[in-house]
């Protein structure tokens, strides 16, 4: 399962690698890849161990935000 995650908040190189760290780190992602440019992380999962809701979590755990 792949999804598309618009993010707020990143600005620099550091925002993106706290980013991909969070999210690589819940379990059932396989893998991530953050467009800092445009604000989004693209990123692919095993739908039986993560959810939307989950992902979002990772995000806001490092102080920034999923946009609907
Ligand atoms: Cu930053």
């Amino acid at each position: 399962m792949q999804t598309t995650l618009k993010i707020e908040g990143m600005t620099c190189q550091h925002c993106s690698a706290r980013l991909r760290q969070s999210l690589s780190n819940v379990q059932g992602v396989q893998s991530v890849d953050i467009d800092l440019a445009k604000g989004y992380a693209n990123v692919e999962y095993d739908e039986s161990m993560v959810n939307q809701a989950a992902l979002g979590k990772a995000v806001e755990m490092v102080g920034y935000k999923v946009m609907e």
